[in-house]
């Protein structure tokens, strides 16, 4: 198998050498976060041999269907309508672009003084490190902040990039715009595949992308419950497993791992006492192997029971609503349901600040961490109003800005428990 992976990554043009110190930084990382914890559910056994087998049996399954003549389309963001990629028989893949690994490839090109999301997916271009990089026919980008914007720009140098334009305000002018951007995408998608997206198979793919969605809704319900019966770090690597793994089989995995949750909650099994401290993190996107603040916070004795983020509610909270079979309903719907996503490059975005406040009642929180990358302008901002609205409403907040490296890692475990401190008070 490992023999076999070798030639797979050869043939995909990765820089073996580099990947090898990859692989074996992951490898002591995931046992440290994720394989020490105890009491963690059975069904958290498939999320770590995906993990193991990170580069091999998916990519493996990107090969064989490339060999077979689909396509594989590479997304970074949460706009992107993947129902429009399952459509036209090809496969959507989230690429990670959270590991510190290859920012310092992308720093030979790109300002230092970038947002550390935006150089891990350059640099894992750049240095070949990345298979399904390597493996994806397309890559689409997005305009929803200017530092990607720019970054696709060179990405398109290296490899076909094709860019959905996500407009900044939520007029009906702009909604209109992104109707737009959606037929266009259709169309591009559609040359790329050589498939026609019919009604019926665009209605096939919001099914099995809003049946994910609702596993995804119902481990996070789960979340609700005191005391809460898994950890945020796995709900966290369940919910970034999602974006690179097959639907169908994603969907079910995590619905077998809801059942046994369900069991759990029925005899009152947590994974931390009822009383430790139940936090709610609002901001950035987490892509794997980012899991430094959930692990910061877990470490302390408090637990993550939620993420206001595109790793956490903004990528399954809103369903495609059902709509007559008919394509142009379709796509209304599928373009309606996108431009519902809050996320911070929208100006105004009173709902984001809506949504955390919500959101901290259901999950019974007793504070908000608010997690901001480095040189990301629009989080950053943001924070300011979600702080004033938070303290209004009586909700304790932290904001943190911080990047992939571990350089903060001491003082962030300081201020998180002082945090910790001041609310159990
Ligand atoms: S919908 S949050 S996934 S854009 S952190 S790269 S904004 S400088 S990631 Fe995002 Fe889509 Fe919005 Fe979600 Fe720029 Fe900020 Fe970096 Fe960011």
């Amino acid at each position: 198998m490992a023999n076999e992976n070798v030639q797979m990554w050869t043939e995909l043009n990765i820089d073996l050498k580099s990947h090898d110190m990859l692989l074996n930084a992951l490898g002591p990382i995931f046992q440290e976060v994720y394989l020490s914890q105890k009491n963690r559910p059975a069904g958290m056994g498939f999320y770590d041999f995906v993990v193991g087998d990170i580069h091999g049996i998916r990519v493996k399954e990107l090969r064989e269907h490339a060999k077979n003549g689909g396509k594989v389309v590479a997304t970074y963001c949460v706009f992107v309508p993947e129902e429009l990629v399952w459509a036209a028989d090809a496969i959507p893949v989230g690429l990670c672009a959270g590991t510190q690994f290859s920012i310092p490839i992308a720093e030979e090109v790109l300002p230092r003084n970038t947002c550390a999301l935006i150089k891990s997916s350059f640099g894992f271009k750049l240095g070949r490190v990345c298979p399904y990089v390597q493996a994806s026919h397309l890559i689409v980008g997005e305009t929803t902040c200017d530092g990607k914007k720019k970054m696709f720009e060179m990405l398109g140098q290296l490899q076909p990039v094709y860019v959905m334009e996500v407009p900044n305000k939520k007029t009906e002018r702009s909604r209109e715009l992104w109707h737009g951007e959606v037929l266009a995408f259709k169309d591009v998608i559609e040359k790329l595949t050589g498939n026609r997206i019919t009604a019926k198979k665009l209605g096939e793919a919001i099914d099995l992308v809003n049946g994910r969605r609702l596993a995804l809704q119902r481990l996070y319900n789960l979340r609700k419950v005191r005391p809460v019966p898994i950890s945020g770090k796995d709900a966290l690597l369940a919910t970034q497993v999602s974006f690179y793994d097959d639907a169908k089989r994603d969907t079910q995995m995590l619905n077998a791992l809801c059942d046994e949750l369900d069991k759990r909650v029925a005899a009152g099994q947590g994974v931390a006492p009822k009383n430790a401290p139940r936090i709610l993190i609002s901001g950035s996107p987490m892509a794997i192997p980012n899991w430094k603040l959930h692990n910061l916070i877990e470490s302390t004795g408090a637990v993550v029971v939620c993420e206001e983020s595109c790793t956490g509610t903004r990528f399954f909270s809103d369903l495609v609503k059902p709509t007559e079979n008919k394509l142009d309903a379709q796509l209304k719907a599928i373009s309606d349901r996108y431009m519902n996503i809050h996320c911070a490059c929208f100006t105004p975005n009173d709902e984001r600040p809506d949504d955390v406040v919500r959101l901290a009642k259901e999950y019974q929180v007793d504070g908000v961490i608010h997690y901001n990358l480095q040189f990301c302008h629009t989080y950053a901002n943001e924070a300011v109003k979600m702080e004033k609205r938070l303290e209004k409403e009586g909700i304790p907040l932290l904001r943190i800005e911080t990047d992939y490296s571990d350089e903060d890692a001491g003082q962030l475990r300081t201020r998180i428990e002082a945090f910790l401190e001041m609310i159990k008070h």
